[in-house]
């Protein structure tokens, strides 16, 4: 039996996954719009039927929908080859992946039309933007650090919230959006 999916096909299908979400998003917008006008004419009639929440709710998911991001975690145990998978899936080394350096920041790749990469810190600082030799040198650490790390549930970054790769690859131009874990 072949398991391949052509790439092509992939894209194809991601585009009218995208569409799709669209739609849903404008169906539940309505649907949202017509529960209210129901309250509204209810409570000067047989009264409101105490669905503001369900409105909230739908509204949300309308709008998750109309944002349009598809998130995809890459999860598992250490040196697994998560990041080795993400660099072939790019076509291009730029996450640190080796036998030694771990991956140490949440990683999110996103559609960018340059490359780059921009460290987001979770203490006010402002954001930093890097070169790639400069993120896989800082933000990658041994794994007896990484395993001392994870004896004692520390982060190896506690002030670093996450790192953005952008990437101009037609995958991610359509919403995607893939995340490499840290295993420390
Ligand atoms: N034999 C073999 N080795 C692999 C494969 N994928 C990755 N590796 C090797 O495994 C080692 C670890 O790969 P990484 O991609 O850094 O693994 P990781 O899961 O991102 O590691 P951490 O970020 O430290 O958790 C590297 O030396 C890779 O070359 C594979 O499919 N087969
Ligand atoms: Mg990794």
């Amino acid at each position: 039996m072949n398991y391949q999916v052509g790439t092509d096909q992939f894209i194809n299908d991601l585009e009218r996954v995208s569409q799709v979400r669209s739609e849903i998003s404008i169906c539940l917008s309505r649907i949202a719009d017509t529960i209210n006008q129901a309250e509204l004419a209810g409570d000067t009639s047989s009264g409101k039927l105490s669905l503001i929440r369900d409105i909230e709710d739908i509204t949300a998911a309308s709008k998750n929908l109309r944002n349009g991001v598809f998130r995809l975690l890459v999860l598992g145990d250490m040196k697994r080859g998560k990041s080795t998978f993400l660099n072939a899936l790019i076509g291009e080394n730029l996450l640190p992946s080796d036998v030694n350096p771990c991956t140490a920041v949440l990683t999110i790749l996103r559609y960018g039309a340059e490359k780059k990469v921009t460290i987001h810190f979770n203490d006010g600082k402002s954001p930093q933007q890097l070169d790639f030799q400069t993120f896989k040198y800082k933000y990658t650490i041994d794994p007896a650090e990484a395993k001392k790390l994870e004896q004692e549930q520390k982060q190896a970054f506690p002030d670093v919230d996450y790192a953005v790769v952008e990437y101009p690859l037609t995958l991610l131009e359509k919403g995607i959006e893939i995340v490499d874990s840290p295993s420390c």
